[in-house]
Order: C-alpha cells, then structure tokens, then sequence
C-alpha cells in the first residue's frame, strides 16, 4: 500500500470512501424508508437475491419440492441491495440485520420470521424433516460444517472477494491475506471431500447446499472471476464434488430465482409458481414488452 494510513482518535464515516458498496453500506442499522413488504399466496414468503447466501435458501426450497414437499411452496421477492431495498421498513421487519435472505412462514399461528441463512436452512430442514440427519452424531457433523461455513466464508466474500473484485484498488497486503486463508478453507474442504462422498458423509445435506453455494460456485468459476488466481481446479476433490451438486436439476432451478444479473434466460427475477421458470425468466418477459 502507498500511503500509511493513521487511525484518528474517533472513527468517523467517510462516505465517499469507494468500492463498489460504498453507495450502500452505513455504520448505523434501520430501516431508512417505509415501505410494507410484499406477501404472496404461499405459506413461505422469500425476501433475496441470488448471491451465495441467497443461492442457498433458494436450492433448499428447490429441493424439498423437488422431493414432494409441497408445503415448501413459496413467494420469492427481489431485493435490490445495490438500491438500498434490504432498508425498506418492510423488510428490516424480517431482518433487523439488513441483508438478504430474508423468511417469513405464514403458516405457523403468529408468522415466524427467519434470518441469517444458517438459520434459515436448519429451520426448513427441521420444518419438513428433510436434508439433516436425524441420528445425533450425524447430525452434529452436519452441523459442525454448517456452522464451519457461516464462520469461514466471511473471509472468502468480505475478505477476499472485496479486496480482490470490489475494492477501488487492488492492495497486495490484503489480498495476499485472504488468499492465504481462502486457499486454506479449500485445502481443508479438499481433505474432508477426500473420504467423503459429500461434505457430512454419504449423505447430501443442508451443509452441502451452504458449503456448495460459496466454496462450490468459486471452483466453477463463477465468483469474483478469480479461479485462476486460486488454482481451483489444484482442489481435486472439492471439484469433483462440486460438479455433482450442480447437476441437480433443483441447484440449477435455485440458482435462477431472485437473479437480476447474468444471461437474461437464467434470471427469474421474482418465483411464485413451478410453471415460473418456463415462462417468467427475463428473455422471455422482455420478449413479451
Ligand atoms: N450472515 C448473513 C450474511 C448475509 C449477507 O451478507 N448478505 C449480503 C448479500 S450476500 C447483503 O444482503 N448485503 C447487503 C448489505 O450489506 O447492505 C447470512 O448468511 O444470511
């Protein structure tokens, strides 16, 4: 880094630090204006965007209809985070945390609101008794790599991803560090993945979904454009692990909702229907305008 940087006595905002979220993140949390959210028809009320975390939830959903859940039925509502729609009242009412996703289950006798994606994919795996183990042991290793992942990928994203992709500039010291520990994450991913067929066992789970969101979609090469950078395909077995949990048809239909961003024909802005990936993806709809 050029300039050595001395810390005043008190922080202060400096808005117009840059980066690319500079326009949208603040020091100070609340709703900024009011703005009810949306509710559908469906039970489940989805508030996100197809980034990682939002990725996440979507293939959860994805995968218990494709099972025959069909209480897993639900809205999906955009939120825009470039335009500051995670600040609205409405949804600060769901996450008080401001940042996608977001769940509200209207089927429960008062509506439960779910926040942080963690939490969200437990509270649907125990909902419909499905992708969590039910023996304890098994289930606590389940969670230790869920819990892994929540912890670890604030590095990848915010860490790495930010000085790499994001930043205004790109700062060696930084860099250098989070990609050290972002290597790291995947050497301890590729171990595990070395005598598993999935990342808690045999079985897919709820931490493969999360694990495969981040660390997965970063060996495809489908985050911050630095598979090269990383040496992904060194990662032989987080690969090979990888490409199976993308051919599911439900990854495939998961990672379509709520996506503003890509080829117009894998963009289904907002999902209230199974028939809506035939006929409401982006292509289609400006086709139709
Ligand atoms: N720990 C949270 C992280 C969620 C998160 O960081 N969401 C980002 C998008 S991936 C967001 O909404 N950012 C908006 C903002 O920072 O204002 C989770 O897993 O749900």
């Amino acid at each position: 880094m050029s300039d050595v940087y001395t810390p005043p006595k008190v922080w202060t905002w400096d808005q117009s630090s840059g980066g690319r979220f500079a326009s949208i993140n603040r020091p100070i949390a609340g709703a900024t204006k009011e703005e009810d959210r949306k509710v559908g028809k469906h039970p489940l009320q989805l508030y996100s965007l197809a980034t990682p975390n939002g990725v996440k939830v979507t293939v959860m959903l994805e995968e218990l209809l494709a099972l025959g859940h069909e209480g897993a039925e639900y809205d999906a509502w955009l939120v825009n985070i470039g335009e500051g729609d995670q600040f609205t009242s409405g949804f600060v009412s769901v996450n008080p945390n401001s940042k996608i996703p977001a769940l509200m289950d209207h089927s429960t006798e008062t509506p439960t609101r779910v926040f942080e994606s963690g939490s969200i994919l437990l509270y649907l795996a125990e909902k419909f008794g499905a992708f969590l183990p039910k023996d304890l042991s098994s289930r606590t290793e389940c969670m230790n790599w869920l819990f892994w992942q929540m912890g670890s990928a604030p590095y990848l994203g915010g860490g790495f991803g930010h000085f790499y992709a994001y930043a205004p500039e790109k700062w060696e010291y930084p860099i250098n560090r989070f990609a050290m520990e972002s290597k790291r994450q995947l050497d301890v991913l590729d171990r595990q993945l070395a005598d598993n067929k999935m990342i808690a066992g045999d079985e897919y789970t709820i931490a493969d979904m999360a694990i495969w969101a981040w660390y997965g979609q970063l060996v495809l090469g489908r985050l911050y454009e630095a598979a090269e950078f990383l040496d992904v395909t060194s990662y032989k077995n987080v690969m090979r692990w990888a490409k199976e949990i993308d051919a599911r048809p439900a990854v495939s239909r998961g990672r379509m909702v709520n996506r503003a961003f890509g080829e117009l024909h894998t963009q289904l802005h907002e999902r209230h229907d199974a028939s809506d990936f035939e006929t409401k993806t982006q292509d289609k709809i400006e086709a139709a305008e």
